[in-house]
Parts: structure tokens; C-alpha cells; sequence
């Protein structure tokens, strides 16, 4: 990433690294029905100093008059692409740590000070919520289930990893780290890319357990074909440069 944002580094106490400031950053694109509900609960349930910065599409339901209403930082990037919000956010942010976790209620956001926790315990850069924990519940759907036991297990051979969910989009991150790492990728891959950065730099990549619940609003923006062949390309890439 290239910020013009100058991180403060770290504090350490007794060993352990200390957390002034979270940026929450949430890419939307039409996520009315359940935008609301997850800023409420990250207000509600976050134990640190935060700001959170939504990132939206412009969408064309009322995600964006929600966040307002919610007081949140909006930022609309019209530009397309997961990575491309994710990045802008992130450029944004003034934390010492960045969570960054999808706006459709899909994600286990009460779990979001165990990653933090996790993190700082054990002194690494970034901190997964691992949704693949034990035999497939249904929760997932089958297809990118099995892509995403592909695409682990390639991430894990290839950068010598133990991960469960390397598609997880809820992670935290040291924000200096992030700030080492230059990221290209405008749509899905961003999210591997950041970790085949990560594991090449040598930085500690740990997992929290977490559960996943099925879209209930608007449609997935994933399309499946199109990420796979970019993540395959971001895989292969990483062991090349
Ligand atoms: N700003 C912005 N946000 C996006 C864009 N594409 C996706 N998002 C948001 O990024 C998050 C992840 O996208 P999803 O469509 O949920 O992708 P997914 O998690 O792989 O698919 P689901 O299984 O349906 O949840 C969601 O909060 C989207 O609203 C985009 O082009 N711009
Ligand atoms: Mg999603």
C-alpha cells in the first residue's frame, strides 16, 4: 500500500503490541438491508478507540443515507472493485490497525476483539477470521467452499502457511505492515494478494475461529470464474517476482 499517511509505529508494552486506534473499513455496493445492523454492532461491541469508514460504489439503494445517518465516515469511490474501495479506505485510515469486513451481514462481527486480541498476543501483522473451521455446515455456498479449500491449500504449499480461509474478508492488520506491502489488485484477489505480500515479507499471519451466515439482502458481487483465474494469477505471480 502506499499511503500518504505517516503510521505511528506500534507501541509495545510488556512484549505485547498495544492498539490506539482501529479503522474499521466496509466496502458496500447496495448493502441497505444489512449496512445498519453491522455498524450498530461494531459500535456496540468494539473495545478499542475506532473510526469507521465506509466505502460504497454508489449505490443505487439507500446504503449510502444509512451510513450517514449512523455517522460514519462515507467515502464513495465510484471506481469498481472490492480491492479498488478497500485500497481507498485504507489510504483513509488514521488507526494504528485496520479491520476490514464486508457490509452484508455476513460475517460474525461480534468476533472482531478476538481478532484484535489474537493479534496483539501474539504479535503479528494480521489476523484472519477463519470461517472454514471443521466439516462444510452449509453456510457457505458448496462452490466457493471448494474453491476456497483449492485456493488455501495452493496458498499454504506455495508460502508455507497453516491457514483454513485465506478467502476470509474479515482480517485485521498492523497498519505499518500494510504500509510495507504494495497492492495492485482492483477486485477479489486483493484479499490474497495482501497475504502472498505478507508471508514473502516474513510477516506473522495467524487465525481466529469464526462463523459465516448465509446473504440474506442483495446479490453477491463475486464472480467466480473471473476471481479464480486472478487469484490463480496471484499465486503464481507471488513465487515469480
Ligand atoms: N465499494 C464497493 N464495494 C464492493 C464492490 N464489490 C463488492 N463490494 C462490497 O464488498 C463486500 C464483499 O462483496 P460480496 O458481494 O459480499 O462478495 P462475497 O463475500 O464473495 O459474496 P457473498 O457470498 O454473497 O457474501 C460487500 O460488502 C460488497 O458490498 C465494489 O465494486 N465497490
Ligand atoms: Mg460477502
Amino acid at each position: 500500500m502506499n499511503s500518504n499517511l505517516h503510521a505511528r509505529p506500534l507501541l509495545r508494552v510488556n512484549g505485547m503490541s498495544r492498539i490506539d486506534m482501529v479503522s474499521v473499513v466496509i466496502p458496500t455496493l447496495n448493502e441497505a438491508g444489512t449496512i445498519g445492523q453491522t455498524i450498530k454492532t461494531i459500535k456496540k461491541v468494539l473495545k478499542y478507540p475506532y473510526e469507521i469508514i465506509v466505502v460504497d460504489g454508489n449505490s443505487t439503494d439507500n446504503t449510502r443515507e444509512i451510513v450517514e445517518k449512523e455517522n460514519c465516515r462515507l467515502i464513495v469511490e465510484p471506481r469498481r472493485g472490492y480491492g479498488v474501495a478497500l485500497k481507498t479506505g485504507m489510504e483513509h485510515a488514521k488507526g494504528d490497525v485496520v479491520v476490514m469486513v464486508d457490509g452484508d451481514g455476513t460475517y460474525e462481527i461480534k468476533d472482531i476483539n478476538k481478532l484484535l486480541e489474537a493479534m496483539c498476543q501474539e504479535n503479528a501483522e494480521l489476523c484472519l477470521g477463519a470461517r472454514m473451521n471443521g466439516l462444510y455446515d452449509k453456510s457457505m455456498d458448496i462452490t466457493n467452499y471448494l474453491g476456497n479449500k483449492a485456493i488455501t491449500f495452493m496458498f499454504n504449499l506455495l508460502y508455507r502457511q497453516k491457514l483454513a480461509d485465506t478467502q476470509s474478508g474479515f482480517r485485521a492488520i498492523m497498519r505499518p505492515a500494510l504500509e510495507k506491502v504494495k497492492l495492485k489488485e482492483e477486485d477479489m484477489a486483493f484479499a490474497t494478494e495482501m497475504l502472498v505480500h505478507f508471508a514473502k515479507k516474513g510477516f506473522k499471519i495467524i487465525e481466529v475461529p469464526t462463523s459465516y451466515k448465509p446473504r440474506v439482502y442483495g446479490k453477491s458481487k463475486l464472480k467466480r470464474i473471473k476471481a479464480g483465474f486472478e487469484i490463480f494469477r496471484v499465486l503464481i505471480r507471488g513465487i515469480k517476482d
